[in-house]
This record gives structure tokens, C-alpha cells and sequence, in this order.
């Protein structure tokens, strides 16, 4: 495979700085040779900057840096459409206000060539919010009800070319929803795994029947790892920790099955603020997942198919 990294030093998407590091960490943690060393060939398109800002309000008071918000999306999304005409994106945040611009980047492409986008959303919070129900004004809370084409964007985010039926988004890992949210994501259609049906069934059950979905469909599948996904005892480094997340080996099962699945096309690596971490810890963990994905086991194994 030929992968690429794209830095998104964003962070105005949160409420505290230090994402913008992001990028340049996953660097220092070593995700160059972590991905040459499974035999990919490998490209750093170096980190992204956003265009100019237009002055924009927004009725909600509460809402955070929005002209500059509308700024990155413009930028990724035309940056994530580039680099997804070949090769395996890997985009590395950065808060998760960028996946409002990789996931409609790269599913205008998927579009183009006829195949359906699918989104594993990996991720304690569900990111379901519109510029008018966010209460805190943290705009990394919406990137998931935008991409899927909900209202209350128009006229503030860029219009979509190509939006995500929100039948094929699935999420893992929820364990902190917002009021609004959580109405708004009961007739949404997506698939919403929280903690407890990881802890009933196992992240391999839950997965299987996703992978199982995209498979049928045809479909193509970006994943979007959130720091937070992770149990904060193993990844302390992110603004908005929540305890109860997913352990170290089930992180790791669900890359090593997306590795066998053959379905994913693309990645986001979000939310990882440096400033918060430990010796780095944080960063390596989110580089060996990323490894895990494409393809490192411990064992060679026969071949299965999830
Ligand atoms: C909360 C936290 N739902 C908010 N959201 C996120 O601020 O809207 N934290 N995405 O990582
Ligand atoms: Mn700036
Ligand atoms: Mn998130
Ligand atoms: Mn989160």
C-alpha cells in the first residue's frame, strides 16, 4: 500500500490549545518507520494550514471560532479530496472539528467513483451536535451531524458535495452524550455501539456485522479514532479524558480485523493534545494502532475473513 500522511494541526475545534501539536508528535513517535516497516511505501505531505478567515455569526453565543472553523473545513476537505486519489490517507489531528473536512473530502471522491461511503466513528462522545444545539461552543462536538447532512449547517459550513447516509456510519465506544444528542441521534439511523453493548458482546461481535454491512454494500470505509475512545489510563493525552473507555487489547483487535477486512481507505488519528501527554505515551499507543491497521500481528495467521 502506498500511505500518506497529511498533518491538520487544528485545534480551534476545542476549548484548549495543544492538538495543534498533534501532527508532530505522531512524527517523534515514530510513524514513518512504523509504517515502512510493513513493507508500505510512504509519503509526509507535511501539515496543512487553512486559507483566510471571513468575518460569520451565528445566533448561538456560545459557539467558538467559527470563521476560522469554516476555514479548515474548506482547506481539509479539498486537501483530503487530493490525497485520497491515490494511495491510503492517513490524516493526523489535530481535534476532531477535521473530520468535517476529511469525511466529505473523501466521500465527494468515493462518489466519483460510484462506491458508498461507510464510517467507523471510534470515539467516547458521538459528535452529533448542530451549530444550534452545542452548548459548549466546542466545535469538534459536530462534525458527524454535518458530514451526515443534518440541518442547521446551511449557510455556515460549506454546502456538501457529497454527504454520508447515516445508515452507514457506526459508532464505538460511547459512553458520554449530550441531551440534544442523544434525541437527535435515536432517529438519525446510525449504528450506536456505547460501552455497554461492548461490554455484553465484545468489540468483535459489534464489528463483524459493520465489516459484514460495508462488505455487502461495496462500500469503501473511513476510520476515525478519537484519543478518547481509549480508557484514559492508557491514553491520558486529550482535553476531554472519560473513564470506562476501551482497553488496550480491544483497540488493537478491532485495527487487527479492520486490517483483514481489506475495507478501510482512509484514516483519521484525532484529538491527541501533546501538552497533556506522559513521555509520550499517548502518541505511541496511537501510532501501534495505526500499525495494527495496516497490517502488524503478532503471528502469521491463516487467512480469515472478517
Ligand atoms: C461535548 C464533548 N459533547 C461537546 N464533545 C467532544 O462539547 O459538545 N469531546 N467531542 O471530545
Ligand atoms: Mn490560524
Ligand atoms: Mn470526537
Ligand atoms: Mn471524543
Amino acid at each position: 500500500m502506498h500511505c500518506k500522511i497529511l498533518g491538520l494541526p487544528v485545534q480551534e475545534g476545542t476549548g484548549r490549545p495543544g492538538c495543534n501539536m498533534g501532527p508532530d508528535s505522531y512524527r517523534a513517535a515514530g510513524i514513518a518507520d512504523a509504517i515502512r516497516e510493513l513493507g508500505h511505501t510512504f509519503v509526509d505531505l507535511g501539515n496543512l494550514s487553512h486559507g483566510p478567515e471571513r468575518a460569520i455569526d451565528h445566533p448561538n453565543p456560545v459557539i467558538k471560532s467559527l470563521p476560522v472553523a469554516v476555514s479548515w473545513i474548506e482547506a481539509i476537505s479539498e486537501a483530503a479530496y487530493q490525497a485520497s486519489a491515490d494511495g491510503f490517507p492517513i490524516f493526523l489531528g489535530g481535534d476532531h472539528l477535521l473530520a468535517a473536512g476529511t469525511v466529505p473530502g473523501i466521500t465527494r471522491r468515493s462518489a466519483e467513483n460510484g462506491r458508498r461511503q461507510f464510517v467507523l466513528w471510534l470515539d467516547a462522545h458521538t459528535d452529533f451536535h448542530t451549530l444550534d444545539t452545542t452548548t459548549s461552543g466546542n466545535l469538534h462536538g459536530t462534525p458527524v451531524a454535518y458530514y451526515t447532512g443534518q440541518k442547521g449547517f446551511d449557510g455556515y459550513f460549506p454546502k456538501l458535495a457529497a454527504v454520508v447516509d447515516p445508515k452507514n456510519v457506526c459508532m464505538m465506544g460511547i459512553r458520554s452524550v449530550d441531551p440534544a444528542e442523544r434525541v437527535a441521534i435515536r432517529d438519525s439511523g446510525i449504528t450506536v455501539y456505547d460501552m455497554r453493548q461492548i461490554d455484553e458482546h465484545g468489540v468483535a461481535a459489534l464489528l463483524r456485522d459493520f465489516i459484514a454491512r460495508v462488505r455487502a454494500e461495496n462500500g469503501v470505509l473511513h476510520v476515525s479514532l478519537d484519543v478518547d475512545f481509549l480508557d484514559p489510563t492508557i491514553a491520558p493525552a486529550v482535553g476531554t479524558t472519560v473513564p470506562g473507555g476501551a482497553t488496550f487489547r480491544e483497540a488493537h483487535l478491532i485495527m487487527e480485523m479492520l486490517h483483514d477486512s481489506g475495507l478501510v481507505t482512509s484514516l483519521d488519528l484525532v484529538e491527541l493534545n501533546p501538552f497533556l501527554d506522559e513521555r509520550g505515551r499517548t502518541a505511541t499507543v496511537m501510532v501501534d494502532l495505526m500499525a495494527s491497521l495496516l497490517g502488524r500481528s503478532v503471528m502469521d495467521r491463516p487467512t480469515i475473513s472478517y
